[in-house]
C-alpha cells in the first residue's frame, strides 16, 4: 500500500467542490488516511512547491495557494500515487483529458483545482508539511477484500 498527499486547492474550496473531488478518490477505491483543512503558511507553499524555484509561475502559485482554505488528504491504496496522478488529470485545465478532475471541473492552467504527489520521494517529503504520525489512521474499510483481491482464506458464501 502506498500514500499520497492530494490538496483540494483554494479554486476548489471556494467552488464547493470539495466533497465531489474528494468522491473520486473514495469511489476509485482509495481511503483517507488524513484529512485537513486549512489555511497554508506561506513558509509551507514554499516548501511544498520547492523544486518550482525560479520558474516564472511560482511566486503567483504561492499567492494563489495561500490565498484561501485549502483541503489537505492523505491517501491511502494499492498504487495510490500513480492512480491519484491520473485521477487528476493532466496540469493545465485547458488540456485535461474529460474523465479527470481537471479537466471535468476546470480550464484555467494555473487555477487547476488539485494537487497530487508525483512520485513516492516526493510523497515522502510532501506528506509530512501536511501531517504528523498522530495525523495519520492507519484502518482498512471491510469492503477492501471486495475493491482489490480476494484472499485465498475468504469465506464462501
Ligand atoms: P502538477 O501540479 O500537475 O504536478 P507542476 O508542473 O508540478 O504540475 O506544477 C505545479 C503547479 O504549478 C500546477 O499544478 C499549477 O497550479 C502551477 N503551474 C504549473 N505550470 C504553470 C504555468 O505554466 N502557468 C501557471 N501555473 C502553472
Ligand atoms: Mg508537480
Amino acid at each position: 500500500m502506498e500514500r499520497t498527499l492530494v490538496l483540494l486547492k483554494p479554486d476548489a474550496v471556494q467552488r464547493l467542490l470539495v466533497g465531489r473531488i474528494l468522491q473520486r478518490f473514495e469511489e476509485k477505491g482509495l481511503r483517507l488516511a488524513g484529512l485537513r483543512m486549512l489555511l497554508l503558511p506561506e513558509a509551507d507553499a514554499r516548501r511544498l512547491y520547492e523544486p518550482h524555484v525560479g520558474k516564472p509561475f511560482y511566486e503567483g502559485l504561492v499567492r494563489f495557494m495561500t490565498a484561501s482554505p485549502i483541503v489537505a488528504l492523505a491517501l491511502e491504496g494499492k498504487n495510490a500515487i500513480g492512480i491519484c496522478r491520473k485521477l487528476l488529470g493532466a496540469t493545465f485545465g485547458s488540456k485535461a483529458e474529460p474523465g479527470t478532475i481537471r479537466g471535468d471541473f476546470g480550464v484555467s492552467d494555473s487555477f487547476n483545482l488539485v494537487h497530487g504527489s508525483d512520485s513516492p520521494e516526493s510523497a515522502a517529503r510532501e506528506l509530512p508539511i501536511f501531517f504528523g504520525p498522530r495525523d495519520l489512521v492507519a484502518w482498512e474499510p471491510r469492503i477492501l477484500p471486495w475493491v482489490y483481491d480476494l484472499p485465498a482464506e475468504f469465506p464462501r458464501g
